[in-house]
């Protein structure tokens, strides 16, 4: 153990990354013990840089406990999938496994991927190994490293496209954790451990402080939400070519209530670099996040405290003496929205892209409607591939036009052609909460879509259906479903209980404010009804709902983070 360090001090968390053997930890002896379910304490935390993370069915946990039974422990499972391609095979693998291992469902994440629920212990190393047989992995999804790598989801919208995403694959490469435990582990590689030491020429020993995420937009589409990124890359077009990025450092959504001194920031544009350097600015800046996070608090260490701490001026210099030349002033940008561009849009590339709502991200068969039979039969049949992107949508990219009609009628026939939504529900995103996550209060995935059935009856009483207005929910104040920075935002409090949240914008460019604290679904419709009786007789030609709260004094405008209150 390395004297120089005074454990007592740190988060426990750093000892056990520190005596995990970068990454090992008693992973091996927790997987092979027949007599739980579950992991042992530390390995919950070691699991999570492998990508999975132990949960319980807390439908279940209640009657579990009368019955003296041990909690109903099963494994959530997270893909890396940078920018989220996936081919048509390995779709069709990925569907197979969810049906094999998993709840027989994929969950489309926030962050451009899949994630199985349900996989109990004994099904774990299968389906990890089935995973790396089509080609993708599970490594760095999760822990205190850099996660999966965001970028514009549609070739549609930019000839760019390329670039962005061979730039995100690089970046998460870079970036990702040396150590061959995943492979030992996973993959029955021949053990290192023992042999030769390893190690970890960018993370060190007790990798970062806390999870770290980057993303990269295309203006004028804000897709991955560029603001909440720890590290965020916008693309500065000129003469139809990237001539750079804009840097933005300090993104981050989570907060936790009546925990003063946590809450969500939005990013803060620190410069400009050449396409060519960006992998070198993003492993500058995670260095100085490494050494200057708090290892403390893990409430505290995510890279936005550290550059709120420090300054944004004193963060930069030290990411400045890092580089081997230095950032740039930053260029105009311009952002239109955050969601996404639905229905068939044909690219420069002469293919067409077909941008498709999964409401909730939940992608499963469901009475008449056959989602999951049918995104498996397009699999079978396209000519193109598939793309996830950052609203928990997907697009059927780079079909032919025969392909198209051929994907037309396979949704038809399973009774999941797009439909005439409204506005809102194009725009909303409901993390998973309930019954998976524990951290949750209340639900959001399982019940967003009907409160949106009841508001879409008050938003065409006043003629706003087709209102494109941009509302997300979660089940607790982490900020999964990028609540913070949605126009309408409702965060769980307890079961059946929400925060109202007002104001952010539709670009995506500013937090969101508090509202109504504490509320039911009655009184949910009830405030939304007065406030879009307002806006539908007061708002300005073509002002978005999020700008008329701020101007119509509903709530103030929150400029920083830090001033942020639940
Ligand atoms: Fe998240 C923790 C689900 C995107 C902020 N998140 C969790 C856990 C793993 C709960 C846990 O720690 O045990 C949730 C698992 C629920 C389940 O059963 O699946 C969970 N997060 C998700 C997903 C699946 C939500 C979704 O419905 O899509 C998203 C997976 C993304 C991915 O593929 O990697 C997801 N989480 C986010 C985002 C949005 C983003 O990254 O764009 C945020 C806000 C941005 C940010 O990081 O600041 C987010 N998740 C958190 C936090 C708060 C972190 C913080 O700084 O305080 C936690 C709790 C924690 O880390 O302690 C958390
Ligand atoms: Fe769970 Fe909260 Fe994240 Fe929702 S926001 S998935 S309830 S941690």
């Amino acid at each position: 153990m390395d004297g120089t360090i005074n454990w007592a001090q740190l988060s426990e968390v750093e000892k056990l990354k520190y005596d995990s053997n970068f990454l090992r930890g008693t992973l091996v002896e927790s997987i092979a013990n027949p007599i739980t379910g579950a992991l042992t304490e530390s390995d919950t935390h070691i699991s999570k840089f492998h990508g999975f993370y132990q949960q319980t069915d807390r439908d279940l946990d209640k009657e579990r406990k009368q019955q003296k039974l041990e909690p109903a422990y099963s494994f959530l499972i997270r893909l890396r999938i940078p920018g989220g391609v996936v081919t048509p095979k390995q779709w069709l693998q990925l569907d197979e496994l969810a049906d094999t291992y998993a709840n027989g469902t994929l969950k489309l994440t926030t962050r451009q991927t899949f994630q199985f629920h349900g996989v109990i212990k004994r099904n774990l190393k299968k389906t990890i190994a089935g995973i790396n047989k089509t080609l993708l992995d599970t490594i760095a999804t999760c822990g205190d490293v850099n996660r999966n790598v965001m970028c514009h989801a549609n070739p549609a919208e930019s000839p760019l496209y390329p670039d962005v995403i061979e730039l995100a694959n690089a970046l998460s490469l870079h970036l990702l954790p040396q150590t061959r435990a995943y492979h030992e582990i996973w993959l029955d590689e021949k053990l290192v451990a023992g042999g030769p030491a390893e190690s970890e020429p960018i993370y060190g020993n007790r990798y970062l402080p806390r999870k770290f995420k980057i993303g990269i937009v295309i203006p004028p589409a804000n897709d991955c939400d560029i603001f909440s990124q720890d590290l965020g890359f916008i693309a500065i077009v000129e003469n139809g070519k990237i001539a750079g990025y804009n840097v933005v450092a300090g993104g981050g959504l989570g907060s936790t209530f009546a925990t003063p001194g946590t809450y969500p920031r939005t990013g803060t544009v620190i410069g400009y670099c050449l396409p060519g350097r960006v992998v070198e600015v993003a492993e500058k800046i995670l260095i100085v996040q490494r050494d200057n996070g708090n290892r403390q608090n893990r409430k505290q260490a995510r890279m936005k405290y550290t550059i709120d701490n420090m300054g944004v001026e004193k963060f930069t210099a030290e990411v400045q003496q890092l580089l081997s030349s230095q950032l740039e002033k930053p260029m105009e940008f311009h952002f239109s929205r955050t969601g996404d561009n639905f229905g068939w849009k044909k690219g420069t590339d002469n293919k067409w892209h077909l941008t498709f709502f999964v409401e909730g991200g939940r992608v499963k068969n469901d009475g008449e409607k056959t989602l999951k039979a049918a995104l498996r039969e397009v699999a079978e049949k396209t000519d193109g591939h598939f793309i996830l992107t950052g609203n928990q949508n997907m697009i059927f990219a780079a079909v032919s036009e025969k392909g198209k009609t051929v994907i037309d009628g396979i949704l038809k026939k399973h009774n999941v052609a797009p439909a005439q939504i409204s506005g809102l529900r194009k725009n909303s995103i409901a993390c998973v909460a309930l019954p998976t996550c524990p951290l949750a209060f209340a639900e959001a995935e399982r019940y967003l879509p009907s409160l949106i059935s009841k508001i879409e009856k008050i938003l065409e009483a006043k003629g706003l259906f087709k209102e494109e207005i941009v509302i997300r929910m979660t089940g607790c104040p982490n900020g999964c479903g990028r609540p913070y920075l949605a126009e309408i935002g409702l965060i769980g409090k307890s079961p059946g209980y929400y925060n109202l949240y007002l104001g952010g914008s539709f670009e995506g460019t500013r937090l969101n404010n508090l509202y109504r604290e504490t509320i039911d679904e009655a009184e949910i419709l009830r405030e939304l009804e007065a406030l879009f009786a307002d806006f539908a007789g007061s708002r300005i030609e073509s002002e978005r709902f999020g700008d008329f709260v701020i101007r119509k004094n509903y709530v103030k405008e929150i400029k920083e983070g830090k001033y942020f209150r639940h």
